[in-house]
């Protein structure tokens, strides 16, 4: 039986690299005999929300809770729909019920892609963000007293449960485990955040303690950004809360050339729902409609969906022919983000091609 994936590109150029990742999905199923049917979704984009008042029809968890897979681009377009309500109103609303509690997000330098840190080079810098994916920072718990006067308050609590952090933890120290280097950090800021922070602090050393061949240090998240910068080599699995985590895996991959090629994957380790696949950058209204958006982040997103569909083979196939495209470094397929002359389509049409060869 065919594997049913929920396609729902967003917004901006979140509906020009998605083509990109269907084209490469399609030769990985043609090379490797997997069956998968696409079924596309138009809600979730701020064109939706202008014509219906809301990002999402009513029974979107009805229609999306079947497949198998959501393959996501891109939402938010702030002149059409304030960030927050686009956010809140689709993406963040698939984390929560189809409780993706796990963000993973690789980052690596990939050959042919220069570094802006000068003397890096493939190797070293190589490592995941686990980001937490439901709760702490981004709650919706809060409100606004006194609005529009001088007196006006406006209040938002972070929310960290045990079950919450642990159940991050304990995916970060697994994959830890099975990485070469054994090496966990935390990111934190317990000296500023006084009761949350230290508590996940107190988690970590808690959990470290059924991990005692995995090395383990954290870092306040102020001087852990100056380290990315100056020390990427010396991470290696980096786990952080929804904020942090989401900080962390947009500069990573700026450290790594372009954040045009990262991918995520929004993860329900059980399986009990859809899992969602979605590149890191956003919709980028500045460059939508120009056809010169770098589809990596989006292909290689593909590419975490086989290997969480049990296609490890096809899913690391498909990452090979995106690094031999990027040593080949013909400009006239790639985008302009990684210095060449190409298009969202070139990029997209000579990985696909090597995907297939
Ligand atoms: N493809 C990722 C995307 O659309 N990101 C928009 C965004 O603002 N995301 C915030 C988040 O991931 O929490």
């Amino acid at each position: 039986m065919a594997h049913r994936i929920a396609v729902i590109a967003g917004d901006g150029i979140g509906t020009e690299v998605m083509p990109e990742g269907i084209r490469a999905l399609e030769a990985a199923a043609k090379r490797f005999n997997i069956p998968l049917e696409f079924t596309t979704f138009e809600f979730g984009s701020c064109d939706y929300y202008l014509e219906h008042g809301s990002m999402l029809p009513d029974d979107w968890f009805e229609q999306l809770k079947g497949f198998d897979a959501l393959f996501y681009g891109a939402v938010g377009w702030p002149d059409k729909v304030p960030d927050h309500i686009s956010l809140w109103g689709s993406l963040l609303q698939f984390r929560r019920r189809f409780d993706q509690y796990i963000n993973l997000r690789p980052c690596k330098l990939m050959p042919g892609i220069k570094s802006p840190l000068a003397g890096r080079e493939p190797g070293d810098i190589d490592f995941y963000v686990v980001r937490e994916n439901t709760e702490g920072e981004y709650s919706s718990i809060g409100g606004k007293m006194f609005e529009g006067t001088e007196r006006e308050i406006v209040l938002q609590e972070t929310v960290m449960s045990r079950t919450g952090i642990d159940r991050v933890l304990k995916y970060a120290f697994d994959l830890a485990q099975t990485r070469p280097r054994k090496k966990l950090t935390s990111a934190t800021k317990s000296n500023g955040i006084s009761i949350t922070m230290p508590y996940w602090d107190e988690r970590v050393a808690e959990m470290a303690n059924s991990y005692p061949e995995i090395a383990v240090d954290k870092f306040h998240i102020d001087i852990l950004t100056a380290n990315f910068v100056l020390h990427p080599d010396w991470f290696d699995v980096v786990v952080g809360s929804n904020l942090f985590g989401d900080i962390l895996s947009d500069l990573g991959p700026a450290c790594t050339g372009t954040i045009g090629i990262a991918p995520s994957a929004n993860i329900n380790p059980e399986g009990n729902f859809p899992s969602l696949f979605e590149p890191v950058h956003g919709s980028a209204p500045d460059i939508a409609g120009k056809g010169i958006a770098n589809p990596i982040g989006q292909i290689w997103s593909g590419a975490m969906m086989l290997e969480h569909l049990g296609y490890q083979e096809a899913g690391e196939a498909m990452v090979t022919a995106i690094e031999a495209v990027l040593s080949d470094g013909n400009s006239q397929a790639l985008t302009r983000d990684i210095g060449g002359q190409g298009s969202t389509e070139s990029l997209g049409k000579a990985i696909a091609e090597r995907i297939g060869a």
